[in-house]
């Protein structure tokens, strides 16, 4: 809560404390001793975390929303159908080298973002612990666009690597359009848990499908770096004309990793995305910030989601991340304090769960439902509403 020299509160843009050093710690000498066990079921040591939520962590879907502000501005569908598939990649751009793990949500916990100078606000909710289910919808404060889904990371553990896939359908919706796009999001997969460095990527395949429309233009880049768009005719007659002239006809497949016992080794970051003359640009990242790599690789966007606002307190909900004791004593360098704090409120979560059994109490979620998705009929959660109205009496106590 730093006022800047002219007195207006400004958001922060670091951390209150550096990361704990990992060095010591081997993931694998963990990790051994629990092969065959769920993942979603282990818990880790503390140091292997970063200070957000889980519910935080999928926020970071909305860091690059002018996009969307943008598409809606535009009255050509092919236009908007661009900036949309823009926004579906740069969405998981800040992933790239995130390798801390965010905290499980607990049952019932929530986070809010309201960002008037973005124009939107965001709320979300844990609807479902085993499996892991969380649900965001999110709106424009202009009513120009609702975007909403639930996330279920499915874990595989494959020797070598752990792979996320998330499921669950992404919708969004552009009122004054009367359009709608729905996808999914890429595959995760967490290179080298058992030796060489951690490394995150991506992959598989987005459709977006705006539930009306054929192939007008072709869409490539880089979920790390940015995104062009072209005529489809210019893109293949000079992938032709590459192919003839023997230039880099793409690509080595990316190897299994499951086998071999060296580590995969990660791919350099540079510019390795080759514009095409004719293309334009949709989307480019934004450097980390400078002290990004002792805060955890977060992102200037992840930078702020923690951070509690001046007037927030006794206005966001009380079931709300930001009030997480572990979370917070975590990013405030208190190891100690957080990993003490994580196994109270873990213990707190399994005690509500045993009342509920012994009263043959159902859990009821508060702010989504089950339900379907009205576009591709796929099991989803729907926002119920009304969490904006702010009135908050019967919220569980979970902290
Ligand atoms: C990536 C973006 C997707 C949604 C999603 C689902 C699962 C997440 C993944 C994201 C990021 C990486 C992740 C993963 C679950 C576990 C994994 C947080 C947000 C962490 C890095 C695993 C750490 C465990 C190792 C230390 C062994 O749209």
């Amino acid at each position: 809560k730093v006022p800047s020299e002219n007195g207006v509160w400004e958001r922060r843009t670091t951390l209150p404390a550096p990361m704990f050093s990992r060095n010591e710690f081997s993931i694998w000498g963990f990790l051994k001793k629990c092969i065959g066990m769920e993942l979603s079921k282990i818990t880790m040591p503390i140091v292997f975390n970063e200070p957000l939520s889980f519910l935080q962590r999928i926020t970071e879907y909305m860091e690059h929303t002018y996009l969307i502000h943008k598409a809606c501005t535009r009255s050509d569908s092919i236009e908007r159908m661009q900036l949309v598939a823009a926004f579906a990649i740069s969405a998981v751009a800040s992933q790239w080298d995130r390798t801390g793990k965010p905290f499980n949500p607990l049952l019932g916990e929530t986070f809010e973002l309201t960002r008037d100078e973005e124009g939107y606000r965001l709320i979300s909710e844990q609807v479902s612990h085993h499996p892991p289910i969380s649900a965001f919808y999110s709106e424009s404060l202009n009513q120009n666009f609702s975007f909403h889904g639930s996330i279920y990371p499915k874990l595989k553990f494959w020797g070598k690597s752990v792979e996320a896939e998330p499921k669950g359908t992404m919708t969004l919706e552009l009122s004054k359009h009367r359009e709608a796009y729905t996808w999914t999001n890429p595959m995760c997969c967490v290179h080298n848990v058992i030796l060489g460095k951690l490394w995150i990527e991506q992959y598989g395949t987005v459709e977006i499908v705006n539930h009306s429309k054929k192939k007008h233009r072709v869409i490539y880049g880089k979920w790390t770096e940015c995104v062009y768009s072209i005529e489809p005719k210019v893109y293949e007659a000079n992938k032709k004309a590459e192919k003839k002239s023997g230039g880099d006809s793409k690509k080595h497949k990316q190897e299994q990793s499951t086998g071999g016992d060296d580590a995969d080794e990660m791919p350099d970051v540079q510019e390795t995305v080759t514009m095409v003359p004719g293309s334009t640009l949709l989307w480019r990242v934004a450097p980390r910030p400078p002290n990004s790599t002792q805060m955890y690789n977060f992102t200037n966007f992840a930078m702020t989601l923690n951070e509690l606002e001046p007037g927030m307190i006794g206005v966001i909900a009380p079931t709300d991340c930001r009030l997480r004791p572990d979370i917070r004593a975590m990013e405030n360098g208190d190891i100690d304090t957080a990993s003490r704090e994580k196994e109270r409120l873990e213990e707190k979560q399994r005690a509500a769960r045993r009342e509920r059994a012994k009263d043959e109490e159902e859990w009821s979620t508060r702010w989504f439902q089950q339900g379907n998705n009205p576009y591709t009929g796929a099991a989803d959660w729907i926002y119920k509403g009304g969490y904006f109205d702010r009135r908050y009496p019967h919220l569980p106590d979970i902290y």
